[in-house]
């Protein structure tokens, strides 16, 4: 399909292979684990990559592939593997593009598993990295050493909302000869398209927005051929880390109507951000989305819109904080985000556990940050509930004082 379509018609239609045999409109389920050859000779050419077509579910899947190709329509990229987890993304995009001996630069706030990779797995292996805030582009210059290879963040950060300027880290990773690569999940290619700055491999975690319904764990990288082809015959093909058929068709299906819901998401986002914002009991809230927000003049250039998570701190206690989560009556006390559902969870305790409590505040994720994924249900009966939660913890601070 023409690539120049706009994105809400291309989360539809672009990258759909045609069914030649039935004409089914819903891409079929390839549920099988291996594929038959017509003779040995034809094994062989397989394996020898002299003909195209599938040979072992681990190594492809005419279902899976169809996930990737449209993947790769919409993040702008030549090509995209799939993966069973976003962590399985992460892995083995990282790991075929580097050795031992090799250093990374990587933001210091990150997803708290893909922070556990860098900064517990990878020194086992002599993979040596450096921790810098990725707003600062004289720290991200001078953290990069004869053996670096890779600059790796997330934008907007997971949990604390962070903006970082794409078009700047991939000028220096241009300069330095540097493979970038960035986390998407948070934005989906609904709202942000690094490749469109020079950013070299795009992640994302497709449990999140691609699929949206909390029912699947996946994975995505998006980048060129070359990149892909090396991701695919190393670290996914060997480490193994795939995507089922099952589960891709239900991404497929996601995608369908992920313009319609990030858009939603954005609308009701915005308003929770600017009910929150000026609510007497909360601190401050991270929205991209509002003037106040760092990555604000981002918004247009280099996102299309503030998203639908935020990250707010109450005004109190850490107890006061678990009190107003525990409060909410429709809002789920879950870790994942990108859902129908609004979810609600405490980075501290729950997503970036991993991190020490220093290496948390040298991140700024503070102790009583709260994260909020805002669903899909209608604004106000979000704000409500919100609403009665805080309301329940002023009238007990009122009684205590
Ligand atoms: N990257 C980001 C930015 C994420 O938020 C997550 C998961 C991953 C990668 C890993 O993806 P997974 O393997 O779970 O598909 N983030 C989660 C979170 O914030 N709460 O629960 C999971």
């Amino acid at each position: 399909m023409n690539n120049s379509k706009h994105i809400d018609t291309k989360t539809i239609h672009a990258g759909k292979v045609k069914d030649k045999q039935f004409g089914a409109l819903s891409t079929p389920i390839y549920q099988t684990s291996t594929f038959t050859f017509e003779n040995v000779q034809q094994g062989s050419q397989r394996f020898m990559g002299e003909e195209e077509g599938f040979i072992y579910g681990r190594l492809g899947n005419p279902t899976v592939r169809e996930l990737e190709q449209r993947m790769a329509a919409l993040e702008l990229t030549e090509d995209a593997a799939a993966f069973g987890s976003g962590m399985g993304a992460v892995s083995a995009t990282l790991l075929a593009n580097l050795q031992q001996g090799d250093h990374i630069v990587a933001s210091s706030a990150l997803y708290g598993c893909s922070f556990a990779l860098l900064n517990h797995k990878f020194p086992q292996f002599g993979i040596e990295v450096s921790f810098v805030d990725m707003t600062d582009e004289s720290a991200i210059k001078s953290a990069i050493k004869p053996n670096t290879k890779v600059i790796y963040f997330e934008t907007p950060i997971n949990p604390n909302l962070v903006v970082v300027d794409m078009q700047m880290v991939a000028n220096i990773a241009k300069q330095n000869q540097l493979i970038s690569i960035v986390d998407n999940t948070f934005m989906s290619p609904v709202l942000q398209n690094p490749a469109e700055f020079g950013i070299d491999l795009i992640i994302h975690s497709a449990t999140k927005y691609l699929n949206g319904h909390g029912d699947v764990i996946a994975g995505v990288t998006c980048g060129s051929k070359e990149q892909i082809e090396n991701i695919k015959l190393t670290t996914l093909k060997d480490m193994g880390a795939v995507m089922s058929p099952n589960d891709a068709w239900l991404i497929i299906r996601g995608l369908k109507t992920l313009s319609v819901r990030v858009e939603r998401h954005c609308s009701n986002a915005l308003k929770v951000a600017e009910f929150l914002n000026t609510h007497p009991r909360i601190k401050q809230v991270n929205y991209p989305g509002l003037p106040s927000h760092q990555g604000y003049p981002l918004i247009g250039k280099q996102m299309r819109a503030g998203g639908g998570i935020m990250a707010f701190e109450i005004e109190g206690t850490f107890d006061d904080a678990v009190e107003f989560m525990n409060s909410l009556e429709m809002c789920a006390i879950a870790v994942s985000l990108g859902d129908a559902e609004s979810l609600i969870q405490h980075p501290a305790s729950m997503t970036h556990s991993p991190y020490e409590p220093e290496e948390r505040a040298a991140a700024g994720i503070s102790e009583t940050l709260v994260r909020l994924s805002v669903g899909l249900e209608y604004i106000d009966d979000i704000i409500q509930d919100l609403s009665q939660a805080l309301e329940k913890m002023e009238n007990r601070l009122k009684q205590v004082s």
